[in-house]
C-alpha cells in the first residue's frame, strides 16, 4: 500500500459516468486539460458530436499517459446539466439570482454602453478584472488595452505569491508552475503541509510515487496526518503556524553539526555569517516548545535530509498564503535548500527552460495613468503581481480612487478571496458587474450581465509553453463545438474590444489566424500542433554553471537579504508566535480533495458522484470534551460570528487537537448549482480574519478559530 501509485485510486469508467459508451470512438482529438492549471495533455474520444472518454495523452510531458481523477472527470464539466448556455441580464436585485435570457449582441452592447461613461468619468483604472485559468489572457488583454492597471488572479496573494517572493528574494527566481522541484531524482523529500497525493498535480504526483518506489526518504510536517504522511518515513505533527520554528531549528542543527555544502555556498551564496549569528539560539529544544515536535526528532530529521544532500528537496509548497509571514517561512525553506547545495542540482531543484514563441505583433498597451489599486510595489514593496484581495479591498473601501466596474472570469471571489463580507461590500459599491462563467455559482448570482464561456473542451486558448526540464509548446483545441450559445473568451472579449474602439488590439481575423501567425514565426504551424499537441523545441535544463550568476542584486544566493533590510524587514527569517486557540476553540485549516478543484468542480456530475460533500476533521479528545460523535452533523461559528454548516463530523486521530480541517470549495448556496447546493460547508465563509504579509500582500487565512456545535 505504502508505495503504490496515487493515480490508480479511481477507475476511469467511474469518472466518465454516463458519458462512457462501449465501442470504438469515431475519432480522437488531443487537447489540454483545464480541470486545474497543470494543463496535462488529454486524448478525447468522440462519438458523433459527444465526448465519451478522456484519457492521458501518451507523450505529453505533464500527463505521461495518465490523467488525475479530475482530468478524467472533465466530461462532467462539459455535460453538466447546470451549464450556462445563454447570455443573461439581471432582472432583480443583485444576489437574487434572477436573470433574463438575451442575445449576444444585446449583452455586449449593454456592457459597452455601461463601460463608456465609467471610463469617461473615472478613467480606465476604475475597471478591474478578477480572472483565472488559461482563458484569463483575453480579459487581461482587453483591460490592458483599455489602460487599466487592475487585473488580478487569485493565484498570487491567495496562493503561491509568498512562496515565489521568498524564492525571488533568495535566488532571484520564482518556483514556477509546474514547480522546478526535481522530485523524480530526489533522495529525500520534505513536505511542509504540501499534501501531495491529495493535492493532485498529475506529473508531480507521478514523480512523487516514482521517488518513493526508488526508496527516497520522505519527511512530512503537517498538523494533519495527510495521505503523504501515511507514506512518510518521518511524520512530524507540527503545531499549526509554527513551521518557521521547525525550519530555524533544522538550520541550527545543519550549521552546528556542519552538514553544509561548503564549496557550493562559497561559490554561490552570501550571508552565511549573519545566518550563523541569527540561529544561534534556535535549538531543537527551543523549537520543541513551539512546535510540539520532540527535539531529538527535529535533530534526526535534519540529519536525514543532510545525508541525502545535494539530492534533497525541501519543498517550498504552493498554496503558501497561510499566516501573513509566509514569505519569511519560504525564505527559511530557500535558505535550508541552499545550505544543502540542492539548488540547480539533481534531486533538488532544476533550472527551468521554456520555449520562446514570438508574440503576435500588436501596438504597445497605453501606459496606465495610475498604479494598481492594491499597493503593489508601494505599500507591499516586493509584490510582483496585482493582488485579488487588494482589488477587492480597494473596491470595498473606495479609498485609492473610484473603482466602478468588475469583470470577473473563471474566478469566484466569494470562495477564493477573503473575506466574503468584504467581497459583498465591494460588489455593493460597483456600477457594473460582468461575470463570465460556465456555471451559475455564487459570484454569478451578483452579475448585472452574465456571459457563458464554453468549457475547455470546446475552445482553443493561447499557446502553452511552461517552464520545465525540456522546452515544448502545446495548444488547447476544441474537441467538439460549444454547446448552446456559449462562446470562448477570445471571441467574447474581441467583440467587446471592437465595441470599445480597441480595433488596433484585435488585428487577427480569427483566433486560429492568431495562433498560426505566432507558430509560423517560430517555424511551426497550427496544423502541426493540432496533430501533435505538443512540439518539443529542443532545449534542456542545464546544471548550475561554475560561474552562474543568480538574478539577485548581488548575483549570489542571498541568505542575508539586504533588500529586505533596506525596506525594514527581517533580513534573515525570525520566528514570531501566532495566537493560539483558547479552550473550546480550534484553528480552522483547509486543503484539497483529490477529486475536486477549489469550488469549481463541486457541481460536476462525474466528480460529485464520488465525492459529494466535505466533512469536518476533529480530534477524538476534543470530540469527547464537546460530547460530539463521529458522523453527526455539526455547525461551525468563528470568532467573528460567521457560521458554516451543517457538515458531517469526522472524528479522527489524524488531526492535531488544536485544529479542525475541511476540504475547501464545498457549501454552495447558489440555486444554479443544483447538485452542489447544500452539500457540506464552505470554508471560505469562515475566513473572515486574515493577516496580510507586509512584504508582498498575501492574505494569510489560517488565523480563524471556530467553535463546533451539534447542528
Ligand atoms: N478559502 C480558500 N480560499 C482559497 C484557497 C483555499 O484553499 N481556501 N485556495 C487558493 C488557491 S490555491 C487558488 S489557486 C485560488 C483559486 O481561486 P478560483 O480560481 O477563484 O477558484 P474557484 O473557487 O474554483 O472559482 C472558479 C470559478 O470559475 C468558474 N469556471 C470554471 N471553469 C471555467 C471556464 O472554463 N471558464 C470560465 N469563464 N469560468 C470557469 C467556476 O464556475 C467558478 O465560478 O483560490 C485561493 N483561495
Ligand atoms: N486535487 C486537487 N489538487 C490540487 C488543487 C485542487 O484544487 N485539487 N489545487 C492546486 C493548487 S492551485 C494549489 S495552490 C495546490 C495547493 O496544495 P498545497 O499547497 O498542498 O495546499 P494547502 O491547502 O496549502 O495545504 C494543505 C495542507 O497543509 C496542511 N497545513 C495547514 N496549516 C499548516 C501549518 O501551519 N503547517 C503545516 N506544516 N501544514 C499545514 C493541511 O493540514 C493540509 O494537509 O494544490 C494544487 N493541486
Ligand atoms: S493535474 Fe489533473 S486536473 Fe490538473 S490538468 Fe492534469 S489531469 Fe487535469
Ligand atoms: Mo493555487
Amino acid at each position: 500500500m505504502r508505495r503504490r501509485t496515487f493515480l490508480q485510486a479511481v477507475p476511469a469508467a467511474a469518472l466518465a459516468g454516463r458519458a462512457t459508451a462501449p465501442g470504438a470512438p469515431d475519432r480522437t482529438v488531443d487537447t489540454l486539460c483545464e480541470m486545474c492549471f497543470w494543463r496535462c495533455g488529454v486524448r478525447a474520444s468522440v462519438e458523433g458530436e459527444r465526448i465519451t472518454r478522456l484519457e492521458g495523452h501518451p507523450t505529453h510531458p505533464l500527463s505521461q499517459g495518465r490523467l488525475c481523477p479530475r482530468g478524467l472527470g472533465g466530461t462532467g464539466a462539459i455535460y453538466d446539466p447546470d451549464r450556462l448556455l445563454f447570455p443573461q441580464v439581471r432582472v432583480a436585485e443583485r444576489g437574487m439570482e434572477r436573470f433574463k435570457r438575451v442575445g449576444w449582441d444585446e449583452a455586449l452592447d449593454e456592457i459597452a454602453a455601461r463601460l463608456r461613461p465609467i471610463l469617461e468619468q473615472h478613467g480606465p483604472e476604475s475597471i478591474c478584472g478578477l480572472v483565472h485559468g488559461q482563458s484569463d489572457s483575453h480579459p487581461i488583454h482587453f483591460l490592458k488595452a483599455l489602460g487599466s492597471p487592475n487585473t488580478a488572479t487569485p493565484s498570487y496573494t491567495e496562493c503561491r505569491g509568498p512562496r515565489d517572493a521568498g524564492f525571488i528574494l533568495t535566488y532571484g527566481q520564482e518556483v514556477w508552475s509546474p514547480e522546478i522541484t526535481d522530485i523524480r531524482n530526489t533522495r529525500c523529500l520534505t513536505l511542509i503541509g504540501y499534501h501531495l497525493g491529495e493535492n493532485m498535480h498529475n506529473s508531480q504526483v507521478q514523480e512523487f510515487a516514482e521517488a518513493l518506489r526508488r526508496g527516497a526518504k520522505l519527511i512530512v510536517a503537517d498538523p494533519r496526518f495527510s495521505t503523504a504522511a501515511g507514506k512518510a518515513d518521518y511524520y512530524l505533527p507540527v503545531r499549526a503556524g509554527t513551521d518557521l520554528a521547525l525550519l530555524l531549528a533544522w538550520i541550527h542543527i545543519v550549521l552546528a553539526e556542519d552538514w553544509i555544502d561548503h564549496a557550493f555556498l562559497a561559490r554561490y551564496a552570501t550571508g552565511l555569517a549573519e545566518l550563523r549569528e541569527a540561529v544561534r539560539d534556535t535549538t531543537p529544544a527551543w523549537a520543541e516548545a513551539e512546535t510540539g515536535i520532540p527535539a531529538a526528532q527535529i535533530a534526526e530529521t535534519a540529519r536525514v535530509m543532510a545525508e541525502a544532500r545535494p539530492a534533497v528537496c525541501v519543498h517550498p509548497g504552493r498554496h503558501a498564503s497561510w499566516y501573513g509571514d509566509d514569505v519569511q517561512r519560504t525564505r527559511a525553506i530557500a535558505i535550508l535548500n541552499a545550505l544543502f547545495g540542492s539548488y540547480g542540482r539533481e534531486g533538488g531543484f532544476f533550472l527551468p527552460v521554456s520555449a520562446k514563441i514570438p508574440p503576435y505583433p500588436l501596438p504597445p498597451y497605453p501606459k496606465p495613468r495610475k498604479p494598481s489599486a492594491d499597493g503593489k510595489g508601494t505599500k507591499y514593496p516586493f509584490a510582483e503581481k496585482t493582488s485579488a484581495w487588494g482589488l477587492v479591498r480597494a473596491t470595498a473601501e473606495q479609498d485609492v480612487y473610484p473603482i466602478k466596474a468588475w469583470i470577473v472570469s473563471a474566478a469566484d471571489p466569494f470562495h477564493s478571496t477573503p473575506d466574503p463580507r468584504l467581497v459583498q461590500k465591494a460588489i455593493d459599491r460597483l456600477d457594473l458587474v460582468v461575470v463570465v462563467d460556465v456555471l451559475q455559482g455564487e459570484i454569478a448570482g451578483y452579475a448585472d450581465i452574465l456571459l457563458p464561456e464554453c468549457t475547455y473542451l470546446e475552445r482553443y486558448d493561447d499557446l502553452h509553453a511552461p517552464p520545465g526540464r525540456e522546452t515544448y509548446v502545446a495548444v488547447r483545441q476544441p474537441v467538439v463545438a460549444p454547446l448552446g450559445e456559449s462562446r470562448p473568451n477570445y471571441e467574447i472579449f474581441r467583440d467587446l474590444g471592437l465595441r470599445m474602439g480597441l480595433d488596433a488590439f484585435y488585428p487577427w481575423k480569427t483566433w486560429e489566424d492568431y495562433l498560426d501567425t505566432r507558430l509560423q514565426k517560430a517555424g511551426y504551424s497550427l496544423g502541426q500542433i493540432k496533430r501533435e499537441l505538443h512540439i518539443p523545441t529542443g532545449q534542456r535544463t542545464q546544471p548550475l554553471a561554475p560561474d552562474h550568476r543568480f538574478p539577485t542584486p548581488s548575483g549570489k544566493i542571498e541568505i542575508y537579504s539586504a533588500q529586505l533590510a533596506e525596506k525594514g524587514f527581517d533580513p534573515i527569517p525570525r520566528y514570531t508566535r501566532h495566537a493560539r486557540p483558547e479552550a473550546g476553540w480550534f484553528r480552522l485549516l483547509n486543503g484539497r480533495s483529490p477529486l475536486h478543484t477549489f469550488s469549481r468542480t463541486i457541481n460536476n456530475p462525474a466528480l460529485s458522484s464520488i465525492h459529494r460533500e466535505n466533512d469536518l476533521w476533529l480530534n477524538p479528545a476534543a470530540a469527547r470534551v464537546l460530547g460530539l460523535r463521529h458522523g453527526q452533523r455539526v455547525r461551525l461559528t468563528n470568532q467573528d460570528g460567521a457560521t458554516a454548516g451543517p457538515v458531517r463530523l469526522r472524528v479522527t486521530e489524524r488531526i492535531h487537537p488544536e485544529c479542525v480541517y475541511m476540504v475547501h470549495g464545498f457549501g454552495h448556496r447558489a440555486r444554479g448549482m443544483r447538485r452542489a447546493r447544500g452539500q457540506g460547508a464552505a470554508v471560505a465563509d469562515l475566513f473572515t480574519r486574515f493577516q496580510i504579509d507586509p512584504i508582498m500582500g498575501a492574505a494569510g487565512r489560517n488565523h480563524n478559530f471556530v467553535r463546533v456545535e451539534e447542528a
